[in-house]
């Protein structure tokens, strides 16, 4: 057997007797360079060490020079073999590109983000843009832009906050005199940031993110293109908490991508109403800028297809590209959705007024036309009704899911018409005396209020979660409308809110299921498994919002704090917040959704709770049922009429 001490290869077995040989000195030669090769080997590797290991460094730190450049390759090193980012100007760019329906890794995109922010703080990139000024700083801004011949629109693509520095100042003040109030706003406000990162980070340009799994999420709603959801429902919640350069974002994308007209799927006509058409005229209205009117406009132009019916009830889904139209399959027979063609009086008649193009208004008057003709039965509106016979469908009378909106747009037109809509009135009136008297129940133990639903002429006695903002919507319709049944209604409204309040608090996360029932042995609990979960609707915190503007009775603001910290505690995940699978477990599941509305409605009525009144006064400003503000006419120096129209 060989020797085995050797590190080397023997070449040769018989060395003790013969003369070192050509062969051996060949070898001896080899390893003679491979020794070297080992040498300098251990030399670079000394080098490295003392260059990338913090410990070893620290004293070269010392040395001028030497040391920042030290800093700066292990700032960057990891990264440095990514390609470069590719704006230069601090606008993120979306991970979901547009151009060509390309959809780029949102990890490649994080990565690049990752590199470009490190070489930025290297100090080798000009430092990022100055944030917008407002005010008296921002005309002087934009009056020197316009001075200097500068083109405001087209510069903004690159520096959108230098856009912003053009708009009319942003509405500031609301703040409320109370430390802790201050406190809890910026918490509300902390949240839209975290919200607003998740999405911007991982799902830029599409309708959602997952802010669990970090990818984006689309629902049907919005037909199968990326839509930007989040973004233009999210607006007016950035522009009241004063965040400019996520606004000035959302602005570009709006202007660069905001297309409806070319989707080439099945949309959702009240979805698309009430976030796009909605949010975008309530943004109009805000800050001034034609980009959002003119933007609301192609898209209530788009749905209109879907209004082409014998009767002009509009069926619930269109492709925009085609103009075909039709109903839900599961809805009763054909039949179009109470809540849908029941919500969407307020956008289409302010875009008439904004834009001077009649045929919006028409629409929607058509649709009240029919609706007032109609015989209700019980003096009830059903949930089903068919657009091509005019006839009522299945008999399920709710205020919760299929009914709910269409009652709150009845008071709400009376009030964004600024009184002018008489018969808005007289349907309310008539619709929520019926609601009262046949839907309205007290519970048998504990006498909690709740509105049941009739199922062809049987009561259940659930209540959904969307139903809970007819709290707010009794209160609000006691305060403005001058019949003899204000207080009957404020204590209706008062009390279905603590019902609400209740179904939160009896659960385990604090948080209210999606809905609840009343039986003789419980009360305001879910009972089905399906019915525990929590999507971060807003519904309950509505009510609050509009009970405490209206009453000033601190509860309200008490309450909508416990579910803040609810919502934060149960729900804010590392990219954003996710709804929950069930409110009784003390370790729920995520469904990993941000719905766009917990921006819009959930996180707006929270941060306007803990404001001071002024801010989007009751008086001048009507909310649409996503929480949108638009301004009342005849009262709000931002209802920005087209003249002559
Ligand atoms: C929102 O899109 C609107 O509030 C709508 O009227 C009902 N559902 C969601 C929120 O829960």
């Amino acid at each position: 057997m060989a020797a085995t001490s050797d590190i080397l290869p023997r070449f040769v077995k018989n060395s003790s007797a013969a003369p070192a040989s050509p062969t051996r000195q060949a070898c001896r030669l080899k390893e003679r360079h491979l020794l070297m090769l080992i040498v300098v080997t251990f030399i670079l590797i000394c080098f490295g060490t003392i260059f990338f290991a913090p410990d070893f460094g620290e004293s070269l730190r010392k040395i001028d020079g030497l040391g920042g450049m030290q800093k700066r390759v292990q700032d960057i090193g990891q990264d440095f073999l990514l390609p470069p980012p590719p704006l230069a100007n601090g606008r993120r760019e979306s991970p979901l590109r547009h151009d060509g329906d390309q959809i780029e890794d949102p990890h490649v995109a994080q990565d690049r983000e990752k590199l470009y922010h490190k070489v930025k703080a290297a100090g080798d990139l000009p430092p990022p843009l100055a944030k917008p000024r407002l005010g008296a700083d921002a005309a002087a801004a934009a009056a020197a832009a316009q001075e200097a011949g500068a083109d405001a629109g087209g510069a903004a693509e690159q520096r959108p906050a230098v856009r912003v520095a053009a708009l009319p100042p942003v509405i500031t003040g609301g703040e409320d005199a109370d430390p802790v109030m201050q406190f809890r706003r910026r918490k509300i406000k902390e949240m839209m940031q975290h919200a607003w990162r998740g999405y911007a980070s991982y799902a830029w340009g599409a309708n959602e993110v997952r802010p669990v799994s970090k990818r984006s999420h689309s629902a049907g709603i919005f037909g199968r293109r990326p839509m930007g959801a989040t973004i233009v429902d999210a607006m007016d919640t950035l522009f009241i908490m004063g965040m400019t350069d996520e606004f000035a974002e959302g602005r570009l994308w709006i202007k660069q991508h905001l297309d409806v007209s070319q989707v080439d799927s099945e949309v959702s006509i009240f979805e698309m109403n009430i976030r796009y058409v909605g949010g975008l005229l309530s943004c109009f209205a805000l800050s001034g800028d034609t980009l959002f009117r003119d933007r609301a406009l192609e898209t209530a132009r788009a749905l209109l297809p879907a209004f082409d019916t014998p009767t002009g009830i509009p069926y619930g889904l269109v492709v925009p590209t085609t103009g075909k139209a039709k109903n839900y399959g599961w809805a009763s027979g054909g039949s179009s959705i109470l809540s849908e063609l029941g919500t969407l009086h307020m956008e289409f008649s302010y875009l008439s007024d904004v834009t001077g193009d009649p045929q919006f208004r028409r629409r929607v008057q058509k649709i009240r036309q029919v609706l007032a003709g109609l015989e209700k039965p019980g003096g009830l509106y059903p949930n089903y009704l068919h657009p091509k016979t005019g006839k009522w469908g299945q008999r399920h009378i709710s205020v919760g899911a299929l009914g709910d909106s269409f009652y709150e747009y009845l008071l709400k037109e009376w009030l964004r018409s600024g009184g002018a809509d008489r018969e808005a009135l007289m349907l309310y009136r008539h619709a929520i005396g019926n609601v009262t008297e046949r839907l309205v129940r007290t519970s048998s133990q504990g006498g909690l209020t709740y509105v049941s639903e009739l199922l062809n002429e049987r009561p259940n006695h659930k209540m959904d979660h969307l139903a809970c903002f007819i709290g707010g919507l009794y209160a609000l319709g006691a305060a403005k409308d001058p019949d003899n049944k204000t207080d009957r209604y404020l204590k209706i409204g008062k009390e279905i809110t603590r019902t609400c309040h209740e179904s939160y608090d009896r659960t385990v996360t604090k948080l209210g299921p999606e809905s609840f029932r009343f039986t003789d042995n419980l009360e305001a609990k879910a009972i089905k498994l399906q019915e525990r979960y929590y999507i971060l609707r807003p519904e309950v915190i509505e009510s609050y919002f509009v009970l405490w503007r209206l009453t000033g009775d601190k509860k309200y603001r008490e309450w909508g704090w416990e579910a803040a910290q609810a919502i934060e505690q149960f729900c804010r995940v590392e990219a954003g917040f996710s709804g929950i699978q069930d409110v009784e477990s003390p370790a729920p599941r995520h469904d990993d959704v941000q719905q766009s509305f917990f921006l819009a409605e959930t996180l707006k009525y929270l941060y306007l709770l803990f404001s001071d009144n002024s801010l989007l006064s009751l008086d001048e400003w009507v909310f649409n049922t996503e929480a949108h503000p638009l301004p009342i006419k005849g009262v709000n120096h931002r209802y920005r009429q087209l003249s002559g129209s």
